[in-house]
This record gives C-alpha cells, sequence and structure tokens, in this order.
C-alpha cells in the first residue's frame, strides 16, 4: 500500500466530514445563531478541561479579540504532532480536520466530555473561515493553519518552545453564523462555574473589546481552590446560614466520580444545582435521586436512633428534610445517557444507587461527630413539616372553597369571553385605577384583566401558609385555574386547568412599579415556577415618553428613542412645538393609548420572563427579598439586573 495514496484517500475524507459539518452545522453544534457560536468556544475549551481532568493543566485562557475571533490556550501536554501510521500525516492534522478524531489516541484518558459537547475540535476548524493552531511539545512549536478547514500545508516546527500546550485561534465563519459577535457576559458566567466545578484551575478570559480605564483590555480571573464547597457557600451568600459550615463529599465508585457539597439555609427553598460531565443538568435525574433519597434516608435513621422525632404526630415527607437546602450534585460519568425534551436529565439508572451510597455514607459520619449542627437541622425538618402541614391545611381550605362555590372567579376579575387557553391573555395590573384602564382598553375577547392591590405580600418573608390566606394570591390562583397538590409528599403545580396561556405583569415604569413586578415575579418563582419554566410569564412595556409635535406623535420606550425622536421631530435646538410627555404610571394615558402601546399584539412589547439561570435568579430574589441586608445593599449600587428577560 502507498503512503500517498493513503494520504490522498483521508484527505478527501476530511474534507466530507467537514462538507457535511457545514452543510448541517445544527446537528453538531445546535445552532447557529449566538449560541452556537458560544458552542464553537465551549468546545475548544471542552478539550482543555478534559487535560485538566487527565491531570495536565491548570491553566486555560482566553482572548476575545478586537475582530471577534477567539484564541484559547492551555498548558496541557499539546496535541500530538508524530505522524499517524495509518494516515500518513501528523496526529494534529488529524485531530483538526477528521471528524471525531478528538480521543482515538488516547484511551486511558478519563475522557468525560462526550455528552452534549465533544463534538470534536475538527468542527470548530470545519465551521471557522480561519484557524490557527499552535502546540508547544518535546521543546519545540508546531503549527498548522486552516482556511475553511482546509490545512494550508503540513504541520510545520516553528520554533523552540519551553513547557508544553496547546494554542487555538479561530475566527468564526460570518457565512454560517447569524452573528459571529461573543457575548462577553455569557462566556463570563459559564467560566465562573466551570472554575467551581473543576478546583484549582485558572480559567482567564480577556476581552481586546473593552478597554478599562487605565487603557488596557479588560480580564475576568476565575479559580478556585475549595470547588464546588466554595461553590455552596457563594450560592447562599444572600441568605442567613443555618449552620455555618458545607457538608463536603466526594467518591467513586465503577467509573463514577461524585461530588456534592450541600448546605442549610435559614430559608423554605429547596435548591439543587445538578451536572454530569460539567454540563448542568436543568431537570436533574439519576444522581438528582440518589443524592435525595440519601438525604431522606440518613436524616430519618439519626432522627430516630437519637428519638429526634418522638414529638411529631405526622409523617416526614422527602421535602422536609431538603427545606434550606443549597446543594450542588456533580457527576462524573463515562458514557452519560441524557433524557426528557431538553436533554436536562442523567438517565443512567445505576447513578442512583452510587450517589445515594457514596453520599448516605459521609452524611451518616458527619451526622456522628456533629450532634450538635444535627440537632439544629432535624429541629428545622421539624418545622418544616409542621409549617407544611399548617400550610396544606390553608391551601385545602382555599382550594375547597372554590370548588363549593362552583370554581367561582375572583369578582375583581374581568374574564375574556374566549375560553380557549391557547388564544387567552391574562394581565395582572398594578392598582384598581389601571385595572379600570385596562378593562376600557382590552380586546374583551381574548384578554381578561386582573387588578391587583398596589403592594401585594413578600412572599419571601411570609410563612407559606399565610400566602394562602392573602387575598391578592387567593385571586391569582382562581383566576388561573392552577392549584397546588401534593402527590407522595411532593409538592407540584397542577397546570391542567390554567385558563390564559399568557400571563402578563402590567405594572408601572417607575421605581414602584418596578419593585412591585419584582414581588409578583418572586412569587411565581417560588410558587409557579413551573409556569415561567413553560415560558407563560410575560412583563409589559409601557412606553416612557410621548412626543408630540403638531399632528405628530410618537411613543418611545427609551432616552435613546426619545432623543432620536426630538431630534427628528425638532427644526431649531429649541423647538417650542416639540412637546415631550414622561409617562411615571399606567394612569396616565387613557384606554386607547393603553391598547395601542402596551396591550394590543400587533404594536405591543412583550418580554417572556426565561428564568435561564433560575439559581442566579434565586440568590437575586432572596438578596432582593429577603434578611441579609448588606449584599442587597452592594447589589443594589452595582445595578445588576436581576432575572434575563427575552424579548
Ligand atoms: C489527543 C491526545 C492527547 C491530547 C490531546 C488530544 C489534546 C487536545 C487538545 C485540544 C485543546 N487542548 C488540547 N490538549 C490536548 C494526549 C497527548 C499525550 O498523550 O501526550
Amino acid at each position: 500500500m502507498s503512503n500517498s495514496n493513503n494520504y490522498d484517500a483521508s484527505n478527501i475524507q476530511a474534507l466530507e466530514g467537514l462538507e457535511a459539518v457545514r452543510k448541517r452545522p445544527g446537528m453538531y453544534i445546535g445552532s447557529t445563531d449566538i449560541k452556537g457560536l458560544h458552542h464553537l468556544v465551549w468546545e475548544v475549551v471542552d478539550n482543555s478541561i478534559d487535560e485538566h481532568l487527565a491531570g495536565y493543566c491548570d491553566n486555560i485562557e482566553l482572548f476575545i479579540h478586537k475582530d471577534n475571533s477567539v484564541t484559547v490556550k492551555d498548558n496541557g501536554r499539546g496535541i500530538p504532532v508524530g505522524i499517524h501510521e495509518k494516515l500518513q500525516k501528523s496526529a494534529l492534522e488529524v485531530v483538526m480536520t477528521v471528524l471525531h478524531a478528538g480521543g482515538k489516541f488516547d484511551k486511558d484518558t478519563y475522557k468525560v466530555s462526550g455528552g452534549l459537547h465533544g463534538v470534536g475540535i475538527s468542527v470548530v476548524n470545519a465551521l471557522s473561515s480561519k484557524l490557527i493552531v499552535e502546540v508547544h511539545r518535546d521543546g519545540n512549536a508546531y503549527g498548522q493553519t486552516y482556511n475553511q478547514g482546509v490545512p494550508e500545508e503540513p504541520v510545520k516546527p516553528i520554533g523552540e518552545a519551553t513547557g508544553t500546550g496547546t494554542y487555538v485561534t479561530f475566527w468564526p465563519n460570518p457565512d454560517i453564523f447569524e452573528t459571529t459577535v461573543i457575548d462577553a457576559g455569557t462566556l463570563v458566567a459559564r467560566l465562573k462555574e466551570l472554575a467551581y466545578l473543576n478546583k484549582g484551575l485558572s480559567l482567564i478570559m480577556t476581552d481586546e473589546r473593552e478597554i478599562t480605564k487605565d487603557g488596557s483590555p479588560k480580564v475576568y480571573k476565575f479559580h478556585s481552590e475549595g470547588g464546588l464547597k466554595e461553590f455552596v457557600l457563594y450560592l447562599d451568600e444572600t441568605k442567613v446560614p443555618l449552620i455555618d459550615e458545607a457538608i463536603y463529599v466526594t467518591g467513586e465508585k465503577d467509573n463514577v466520580i461524585v461530588e456534592v457539597a450541600m448546605h442549610y439555609n435559614t430559608g423554605y427553598t429547596e435548591n439543587i444545582l445538578s451536572f454530569v460531565n460539567n454540563i448542568k443538568t436543568a431537570d436533574g435525574g439519576t444522581h438528582v435521586n440518589g443524592f435525595r433519597r440519601a438525604i431522606t434516608r440518613e436524616f430519618k435513621k439519626y432522627g430516630d436512633t437519637n428519638a429526634l422525632f418522638k414529638k411529631v404526630s405526622f409523617e416526614l415527607s422527602g421535602e422536609d428534610f431538603r427545606e434550606g437546602l443549597t446543594a450542588i450534585v456533580s457527576v462524573k460519568v463515562p458514557e452519560p445517557q441524557f433524557k426528557g425534551q431538553t436533554k436536562g436529565e442523567l438517565g443512567n439508572s445505576e447513578v442512583t444507587a452510587i450517589v445515594s451510597q457514596l453520599v448516605g455514607d459521609a452524611l451518616k459520619i458527619f451526622l456522628e461527630e456533629n450532634p450538635r449542627l444535627a440537632k439544629t437541622i432535624v429541629d428545622k425538618v421539624i418545622l418544616a413539616a409542621t409549617a407544611r402541614n399548617a400550610a396544606r391545611k390553608a391551601r385545602e381550605m382555599v382550594q375547597r372553597k372554590n370548588v363549593l362555590t362552583g370554581g367561582g372567579l375572583p369578582g375583581k376579575l374581568a374574564d375574556c369571553s374566549s375560553k380557549d387557553p391557547a388564544i387567552s391573555e391574562i394581565y395582572l395590573v398594578e392598582g384598581d385605577s389601571a385595572g379600570g384602564t385596562a378593562k376600557q382598553g382590552r380586546d374583551r375577547k381574548f384578554q381578561a384583566i386582573l387588578p391587583l392591590r398596589g403592594k401585594i405580600l413578600n412572599v419571601e418573608k411570609a410563612l407559606e401558609y399565610k400566602i394562602y390566606e392573602n387575598e391578592e394570591i387567593k385571586n391569582m390562583f382562581t383566576a388561573l385555574g392552577v392549584r397546588i397538590e401534593e402527590v407522595d409528599g411532593e409538592r407540584i403545580l397542577n397546570v391542567e386547568k390554567l385558563r390564559y396561556h399568557k400571563v402578563i405583569i402590567m405594572t408601572d415604569a417607575d421605581v414602584d412599579g418596578s419593585h412591585i413586578s419584582t414581588l409578583i415575579l418572586t412569587f411565581f418563582f417560588r410558587y409557579m415556577n413551573r409556569l415561567i419554566k413553560e415560558g407563560h410569564i410575560y412583563i409589559a412595556t409601557p412606553p416612557l415618553y410621548l412626543i408630540k409635535k403638531g399632528k405628530n406623535s410618537v411613543y418611545c420606550w427609551n432616552e435613546k428613542e426619545r432623543e432620536e425622536t426630538v431630534k427628528n421631530l425638532a427644526v431649531g435646538e429649541n423647538d417650542k412645538a416639540v412637546k415631550i410627555q414622561r409617562y411615571k404610571g399606567l394612569g396616565e394615558m387613557n384606554a386607547e393609548q393603553l391598547w395601542e402601546t402596551t396591550m394590543d399584539p400587533d404594536t405591543r412589547i412583550l418580554k417572556q420572563v426565561s428564568i435561564d439561570d433560575a439559581v442566579e435568579a434565586d440568590r437575586i430574589f432572596s438578596m432582593l427579598m429577603g434578611d441579609e441586608v448588606p449584599p442587597r445593599r452592594e447589589f443594589i449600587e452595582d445595578n445588576a439586573l436581576y432575572a434575563r428577560v427575552d424579548a
């Protein structure tokens, strides 16, 4: 067999592979929007992280250059450069140009990135107009440059090098991607998470597009020595701790690596964040089930053995053991199976028992060694169970009453005539007077109006059973037609009878209004999370200004629009004929204006609330609404956004 033939054949194969990627990029990176663009970055970073997991890399640097090209540098072993026997070319070229070639050289490495990422670095090459790779190995630097994935020339030495590593610079192909502008914020959020998930690894990002006051580009550095233990304390930073320390578990069984950190705060919510091979599992799965099982079992055993439950006259449920619990469950599984519509759930059934056993063993020891802390947690569990019982009674009372009165709708609700939830909307409106205007302005066929009293209950501070006694909250439950039910001791929101598929929060465009919409959102976040997740919650955006000149009138939603409109309408700098009206409240608009600007589906701007990062939102809600004042002040001073809102 002649080598040059092999070389030709392998070239053709490589070209065909890259062509397939370019034809159907979605199959490899999900989409060609900004998410797909970021996917390219993560693909390269994941390869570097695999080097870290194999024990060879502790530093990864990212650079976003001015032209939106990206460099990823790691200090791993460097991609091998020797000649690949069968294909008769440098292994580096094979890794960069042959689909799925990445891991084949190194069977012993603990490779875990095979889940949702892990399509291979050649995919990045195929989808880049240009890519330059540089490898430092054995005292030498080697390099190769590609155009649309095709090498310009064979891999060659380009000089000497100290140390080892791989540097990849790529230019995402603008003919393939809808945008090539990287969003630094998205990368930063994930890098921060990756630093916690991979303790000891430094992740440093330089955004050369953003120049700071001292003239140098903006640099973000992430590094965690404590890993998940630090992560869990960071998540609970805004809450009052029940016990000061975090419980930390790590272990390995049957090739599954388990790492768990947990912490109890004095709050009422459970907050479990889970990962498989560094990928977030939004819907949990077998690893989280195993974790929950261990918590319930070990605390029950401990409480029974030490006669701590003797005064409890009702059944404890799994939920009670997780009130105020914040936990991170991270597993590394060689061949993960992802389930569910969004593939956000781990399916490997063997993982349940592994996590359950490892966490159970560690928890058992912790409880025995820390009887004082154990007692504090068990006392809280009993309190949680008591509150759950009280809440159930209050809830059942409200829900039963509702059934007895024939499911009567709240008196304040101006319902729509349609009975089809898919086309029906409900506006939750701040105040009776704005509610009145909305009633006049709406299209009654499909738009219902529920006015809410100015200040609704702060559910972050109230005990749960109090919530069901609150008039505004009762009205929301009955108007929406949803109910909370208990199935196997776990509370779920039954949405079978949801009466409107769009639930729109409409408040004044001032500070009070935004406070009220935060209160309402907090309520949805805590008690009707499912409606947020399923995309039913929206925020209406009334305009801030009406600008008039003669017969012309233009609504503006922000300062920039206002400036531009004034510029367009005005003849001279100080054109007195241009009148600017600032809307502070909904009440300043008449019914027709409110319809035109804020309620008419053809012209209104609705923001869909998507709690993309539910955990961050949780942190921020409890900070804004809860008891810990210092972080709240800091947050308000920093003035960041609280929840991601998509147009
Ligand atoms: C194949 C084999 C080995 C390492 C790598 C690939 C590798 C790939 C990337 C991508 C970015 N950074 C990377 N670092 C390493 C093992 C090398 C050996 O056995 O020496």
